[in-house]
């Protein structure tokens, strides 16, 4: 018989720091648990250059990098580990679309996001995108995980 049971997975959540301006951490790890994951490491850091040129190294030169980097250190960020099974997509569905005024309502980006004007969409979260960037991901974050 063949297994359908999906393996537990890992994924790397930020709380961005419009997210933890307006205080909104304690939101996103409520619905995070509501969903049913559990937390692995939560922590509150302020980011520097060398974690944000790995983590959004796939962006590198486009017009919206340089914002996003300012934008990442202009305050904290809520860093989380979450697991279980498919956490991965399921955060990403969580979290609704990168621009948060046509996100879905229902999702994180779509309820508590929108459009502020200006050059970075502050749309709140951050997560990884496939299970290999998670796991790039957390070991940059959380080395010792
Ligand atoms: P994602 O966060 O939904 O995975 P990505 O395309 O990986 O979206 O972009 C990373 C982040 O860069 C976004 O969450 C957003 O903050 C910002 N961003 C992406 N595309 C744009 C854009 O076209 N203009 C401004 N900011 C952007
Ligand atoms: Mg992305």
């Amino acid at each position: 018989m063949t297994d359908t049971h999906a393996a537990v997975e890992r994924t790397l959540v930020l709380v961005k720091p419009d997210g933890v301006r307006r205080g909104l951490s304690g939101e996103v790890l409520r619905r995070i648990e509501a969903k049913g994951y559990a937390l692995v490491a939560v922590e509150l850091r302020t980011a520097d250059d060398d974690v944000l040129a790995a983590h959004y190294a796939e962006h590198e030169g486009k017009p919206f990098y340089a914002p996003l980097v300012e934008f990442m250190k202009s305050g904290p960020v809520l860093a989380v580990v979450a697991e279980g099974q498919r956490v991965v997509e399921g955060f990403r569905s969580l979290a609704g679309t990168t621009d948060p005024t046509t996100a879905a309502p229902g999702t994180i980006r779509g309820d508590l996001g929108r459009d502020w004007g200006l050059k970075v969409q502050q749309n709140l979260v951050h997560g990884s995108d496939s299970p290999e960037s998670a796991a790039r991901e957390i070991s940059l974050w959380f080395p010792a995980l």
